[in-house]
């Protein structure tokens, strides 16, 4: 599909006349350009709806995770159509869900970073939580009857034992967390009190290459593609004790869709029952890319020092050794109040929405890896060709 990237220009879908358009179904992502917006988005037009995305004014690009599938809406074949917004402005919401009329919203936009709520509270009280009201009022106000998910997560369980389910109170550690239980229990309201079709799905963390830089796993992998080609000689990371239930964005886009297509809306838990720490996965992503990591120190000192290279890891930066140290602890990427341990029970969502997730722990993490690197070489090999080029014309 030709890339054409998102310019504003041409936002308003082209009223259509076909019998087929008119069937289809209209689907609404807040959160679009984000990592399970863009995926979701995929999803749903291989599905054959029709997809609007609420997208946020910006001065520089914020469409690259969708630019491979934006169509200029003048296309008859346009099936993606995006709108500017935000989830701070009621009247545009409730104008976009009146004109748009979508059979389903996706609700995925947040500020979505756990150590930034700390740094950021009531921003983020503001748009996690109080953006699901709005939207819930805008749906209820423009009096279009819709299906509603709500992008829950694992987070509003902060330190109630694991595993955990749809039955496990609620025990935020975070600004964040707190904004999601007050929009989970939102959703919930709108649904008993309006009959609202209104799901939660409750995600554990979920990655893929799309994942945004600062989460641990794709600052990781990143990081490593650079320590790799030589461009950064560290990293720096926080907790490495913190175990997380990670799975694979692709699956979990699939359960959302999937909540929302039961008779009756209803809340789920979206995980993979594996548990594993930080430091599992920094020393899984390494030794992937030919780097064994090995620990020295404990706390605040704790360092990862390069135990043995393998040779897979080609080209070697030409000063790598046995016995460096790659990566370190920095207090700041602590937070006040931590989640030590998640592990999700998806029982209910394997008996009910029959969904399994496809992807495992060690196969992400290969994935991810070998995504970076892949970019990097390119981006490297379009580097070398701009240098030859260069080369060439000051020798004429
Ligand atoms: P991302 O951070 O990748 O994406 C967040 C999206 O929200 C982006 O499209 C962002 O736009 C948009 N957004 C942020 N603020 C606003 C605003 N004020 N108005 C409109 N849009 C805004 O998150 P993920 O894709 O990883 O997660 C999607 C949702 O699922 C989030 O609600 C997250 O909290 C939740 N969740 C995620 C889990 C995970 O492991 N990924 C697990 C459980 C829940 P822009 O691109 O312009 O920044
Ligand atoms: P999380 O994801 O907070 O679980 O929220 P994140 O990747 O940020 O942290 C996971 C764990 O890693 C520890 N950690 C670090 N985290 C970051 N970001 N940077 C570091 O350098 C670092 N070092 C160690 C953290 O302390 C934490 O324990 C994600 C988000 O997608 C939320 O929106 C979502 O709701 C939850 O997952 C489920």
């Amino acid at each position: 599909m030709e890339r054409t990237k998102f310019t504003g220009k041409h936002s308003r879908e082209k009223p259509s006349t076909s019998a087929s358009a008119s069937t289809c179904r209209k689907a609404l992502i807040t959160g679009i350009t984000g990592q399970d917006g863009s995926y979701l988005a995929e999803l749903l037009l291989s599905k054959g709806y029709k997809v609007h995305g609420l997208i946020r004014r910006s001065s520089t690009f914020n469409t690259e995770r969708i630019d491979h599938i934006y169509v200029d809406p003048h296309d008859s074949e346009a099936k993606l159509f995006l709108h500017y917004g935000d989830m701070t402005d009621s009247g545009q919401l409730t104008n976009l869900i009146y004109n748009v009329k979508p059979d389903e919203i996706y609700h995925l936009a947040a500020q979505s970073h756990v150590r930034v709520s700390f740094d950021m509270p009531e921003f983020t009280g503001d748009i996690t939580g109080i953006g699901t009201t709005r939207l819930l009022e805008a749906i209820r106000r423009s009096g279009i009857k819709t299906r509603f998910y709500q992008a829950s997560s694992s987070e509003m369980f902060g330190d109630s034992p694991a595993p955990q389910n749809e039955e496990t109170p609620f025990k935020p550690q975070s600004p964040y967390g707190a904004a999601k239980v007050y929009a989970y229990w939102m959703a919930r309201n709108y649904r008993e009190g309006y009959g609202m079709f209104a799901v939660n799905g409750i995600l554990f963390n979920h990655e893929s290459p799309r994942r945004g830089e600062t989460f641990v796993t794709r600052k990781t992998t990143r990081a490593l593609a650079r320590i790799k080609f030589g461009l950064q000689d560290k990293l720096y990371l926080g907790n490495l004790d913190a175990k997380r239930d990670w799975g694979y964005a692709p699956d979990y886009v699939e359960a959302m869709w999937l909540m929302l297509q039961q008779k009756e809306p209803d809340d789920f838990v979206i995980a993979t029952g594996e548990t594993h720490s930080v430091k599992e996965f920094v020393n899984l992503a390494f030794a992937h890319a030919g780097i064994e990591i090995e620990w020295k120190g404990k706390s605040k000192s704790e360092k990862g020092i390069i135990r043995s290279l393998t040779s897979n890891l080609q080209p070697l930066p030409s000063n790598m050794k046995v016995g460096d140290c790659l990566i370190e602890i920095d207090p700041r990427y602590f937070r006040p109040l931590e989640v030590g341990f998640l592990q999700g029970d998806a029982s209910k969502a394997r008996k009910i929405l029959n969904w399994e997730p496809k992807v495992r722990f060690k196969e992400m993490v290969k994935i991810m890896v070998d995504s970076d690197i892949k970019d990097l070489e390119k981006m490297k090999q379009c580097q070398d060709v701009i240098r030859k080029l260069s080369d060439n014309k000051s020798r004429q």
